[in-house]
């Protein structure tokens, strides 16, 4: 008899657990949706086709890599075309995404004007444009929005340090400007805040303007043809710059990679140019650490790093949502009377 009761409960027990094995298969197989096969299919990368202008300076090239390094970081597949610095070629880049279909296109103008008729292309075609580095003139309903630097902030910047350096001067100081491309917004830009802020003072005279092109080369060349005027009777090249026989007390230059390049030539020529004062504007690495030598005085940080916002923007817009219409780097000024010890590496 109790063997009997004991065969019993044991099957009973079987019974049960086999009844919550067969519950427990039950819910888990019903909580998982059924997969279709649309759902399986991994989520497309976003595809971004960004045209650069060339690499004419340390900064470019240091943009170009913060740009392609944060669209590897964000999974984002990146076609970048670099022209070279020709406007043609950057219109030719972006009718080629268009043709692509890419989901956003980005560019670096190399010039203002000359962009309406490409940008309406891309409209019709549906792709978001995103203006990077440099401005443009064009309808703003044209494109989703700029992410840059504050050309005319960075121009006033380099005004006030001029201004602060000289505020015990009364006699005319006097200023060599060294631009960059010509109809390029941010050469623009950059002239217009340092006017706004020295044109207050009229000791400061901008006595010459010359294109370097933001190339080193081409700022050494424009050092060696001052230097080539400087030569005095008893052929000594004297350690004062001159521009048309008018002493220079100030060389004001856009970009690192042309005031580095006059520096070349000046070290070339064993010139000193004691007591010129130098502005630049970039804060490569090269340039700060001519700062701490004390060969400049000043230089206005312009930040290359603008992939990772960028690639933010370009996620934003693939998901339909607005982004700001200008959104612009952080920024600041490296000049002489800092404590360089409390300065963190450029990076380039
Ligand atoms: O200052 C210069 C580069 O567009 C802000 O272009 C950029 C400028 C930068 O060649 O180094």
């Amino acid at each position: 008899m109790k063997e009997k009761a004991k065969k019993i409960r044991f099957l009973s027990i079987l019974i049960l657990l086999a009844a919550v094995i067969v519950l427990l298969v039950f819910v888990i197989t019903k909580s998982k949706k059924p997969v279709t096969l649309a759902e399986e299919e991994p989520t497309k990368k976003l595809i971004l086709g960004f045209s650069q202008i060339g690499s004419e300076s340390a900064w470019r090239t240091r943009n170009t890599q913060s740009i392609f390094d944060a669209a590897a970081e964000n999974d984002i597949q990146i076609i970048i075309h670099d022209a070279q610095q020709k406007q043609e070629n950057q219109l030719k880049a972006i009718r080629s995404f268009i043709v692509y279909q890419v989901d956003v296109i980005a560019f670096v103008p190399i010039v203002e004007d000359g962009w309406e008729n490409v940008l309406t292309e891309a409209k019709e075609a549906g792709i978001p444009v995103i203006v990077v580095d440099r401005q443009i003139n064009a309808d703003p309903s044209l494109y989703a929005g700029f992410l840059g630097e504050n050309g005319v902030e960075e121009g006033r910047r380099a005004a006030r340090f001029l201004q602060n350096k000289c505020r015990d001067k009364t006699d005319t100081v006097t200023i060599f400007e060294i631009s960059g491309t010509e109809n390029s917004s941010i050469v623009k830009d950059r002239a217009r805040g340092f006017r706004e802020i020295i044109d207050t003072d009229p000791k400061f005279k901008i006595i010459h303007t010359e294109n370097g092109d933001f190339l080193r080369s081409r700022g050494k060349e424009i050092c060696d043809v001052l230097l080539a005027s400087n030569v005095r009777e008893n052929g000594n090249t004297t350690n004062t710059l001159y521009y048309d026989g008018q002493k220079i007390d100030v060389v004001f230059s856009n970009n690192d990679s042309m005031t580095l390049g006059f520096l070349d030539s000046l070290e070339s020529h064993k010139v000193t140019a004691k007591g010129t004062i130098f502005i630049s504007i970039d804060a490569e690495q090269e340039s700060i650490d001519a700062l701490k030598s004390g060969k400049l005085n000043c230089v206005v940080e312009c930040n290359p790093n603008l992939g990772p916002t960028l690639m933010e923007l370009v996620k934003q817009i693939a998901e339909g949502k607005p982004i700001p219409f200008m959104t612009f780097n952080e920024e600041t000024v490296f000049t002489e009377n800092d404590d360089f010890s409390l300065y963190e590496p450029r990076g380039y």
